[in-house]
């Protein structure tokens, strides 16, 4: 059965930080603008839907956040102020690096005079250096705003606020849609689990909330033959900017941007995988050069 939007937003009350997080997105978006600064909404992560009211069992999925933070970085660095709403627990900017047992392998102590002094190993202090400066520079700039979602409910009210916090940027917001959302179960055999499909939220974002942004969105897909047609008909369908498309299991090294003009395919090979390589580095670069575009033919509409 299918959900309107309007209806989603009747039936499911706001989450709980709702108003803080609203004043929050709005606030910082308004310093963004002060500053003539273009700012980027990254999605990330995926989102759950709870069983029953109470609840101890919820449906969830498989996305680990690797899309949305990595990309994070790369938009930080090429000048962007970032809002990163992700699901709680996911991979986040900077501390993704240190994922685990990681950073607790970077640390030695050593005790002279009865006093312990932590220090980092000296493999890891230009690596940690690094990061840690790169972070410190961005939260001093004020860059980032991080706001977190767990159900698909949170998550399409957090969205809906910050389209409406970011529609004052006009063609200077992007919105890059990575979070992962169930859409549809169907299962046969007990037991049955029967879920509404999403709401097409798409539909308002593009057409009511942000209408002058540039939206990206994902389309993920475990049939290689239906991945662009169905990437196509969500541009065809929602007007909006691009999609990108990719696939489950390759979808570190191989994803293709679809356009109303064409199909452009990145990848990475063994190789540049083997050494580290982001694919998110590219898309990054894809879409700063297509948003400029973008920017540049809206103001000659103008
Ligand atoms: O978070 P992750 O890096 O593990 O996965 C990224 C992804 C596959 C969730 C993303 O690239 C994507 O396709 N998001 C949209 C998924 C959807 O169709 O709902």
């Amino acid at each position: 059965m299918n959900t309107t939007w309007e209806d989603f937003y009747a039936k499911h009350p706001p989450p709980q930080d709702f108003n803080q997080n609203e004043i929050l997105l709005k606030t910082f978006v308004e310093r963004q603008l002060k500053k003539d600064k273009k700012v980027v909404l990254v999605t990330s992560g995926g989102t759950t839907i709870p069983l029953e009211h109470n609840t101890v069992r919820f449906v969830d999925n498989f996305s680990a956040g690797t899309r949305g933070s990595v990309s994070t970085e790369y938009f930080l660095e090429n000048g962007y102020a970032v809002i990163f709403m992700y699901r709680l627990n996911s991979l986040e900017p900077f501390s993704r690096h240190f994922k685990g047992q990681k950073l607790l392998d970077m640390i030695d102590v050593s005790e002279q005079n009865g006093k312990s002094t932590i220090t980092v190993l000296p493999q890891y202090k230009e690596k940690l250096m690094k990061i840690f400066c790169k972070y410190k520079e961005i939260l001093n700039q004020d860059k980032l705003l991080q706001v977190t979602f767990t159900t698909l409910s949170e998550y399409l009210w957090l969205l809906r606020a910050a389209c409406q916090a970011l529609a004052c940027l006009k063609n200077k917001a992007i919105l890059y849609l990575a979070a992962a959302s169930i859409h549809k179960i169907s299962s046969s055999g007990p037991p049955t689990i029967s879920l509404q499909l999403v709401p097409k939220i798409l539909a308002p974002l593009v057409s009511l909330w942000v209408p002058q942004a540039f939206v990206v969105s994902f389309k993920l897909e475990t049939d290689e033959n239906l991945l662009i047609s169905k990437a196509r008909n969500a541009l065809n369908k929602y007007k909006h900017n691009l999609v990108i498309a990719n696939m489950l299991q390759t979808r570190k090294q191989q994803v293709t941007i679809v356009s109303q003009e064409d199909n452009y395919v990145i990848s990475l090979t063994n190789d540049q995988l083997n050494k580290g390589e982001e694919i998110e580095q590219s898309i990054v670069n894809v879409l700063i050069d297509k948003h400029q575009t973008f920017i540049q033919s809206s103001e000659k509409c103008n």
